[in-house]
């Protein structure tokens, strides 16, 4: 190494060390800052709910999507939820406040059945 380059390395190294911490202090953040706005994905396909059971934390939104080219509902066995018919590749979320366990099933095809466990 020239004298030229060691001087260029001692100025540049301590700014991307920086710049490294930064972005890592950052990301922390974001992640404690998620549970609250924690976002899980029920696919309706074929008749099933996917997963057909999910265990979540409370203050998740569950967001039902209908991939079928029939449309269905998710309504929970206790009135908590409904939806409105779900149309192909129409969605439908629900934000879950209380721990507990939601029962649902398709109103039109009542043999469909799913589960969310909020903890
Ligand atoms: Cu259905």
């Amino acid at each position: 190494m020239t004298q030229k380059n060691v001087r260029v390395a001692s100025v540049v190294m301590p700014v991307m060390i920086a710049m490294l911490l930064l972005f890592a202090g950052s990301s922390r953040v974001r992640a404690s800052d998620q549970p609250s706005t924690a976002n899980v994905a029920i696919k309706i396909d074929n008749f099933v709910f996917g997963p057909q059971a999910i265990t979540v934390p409370v203050g998740t939104t569950v967001t039902w999507t209908n991939s079928d080219d029939i449309p269905h509902t998710a309504v929970s066995t206790d009135g908590v939820f409904k939806s409105k018919v779900i149309d192909t590749d129409e969605k439908f979320s629900y934000t879950f406040t209380k721990a507990g366990t939601y029962p649902y099933y398709c109103a039109i095809h009542p043999k469909m059945t799913g589960q969310v466990v909020v903890k």
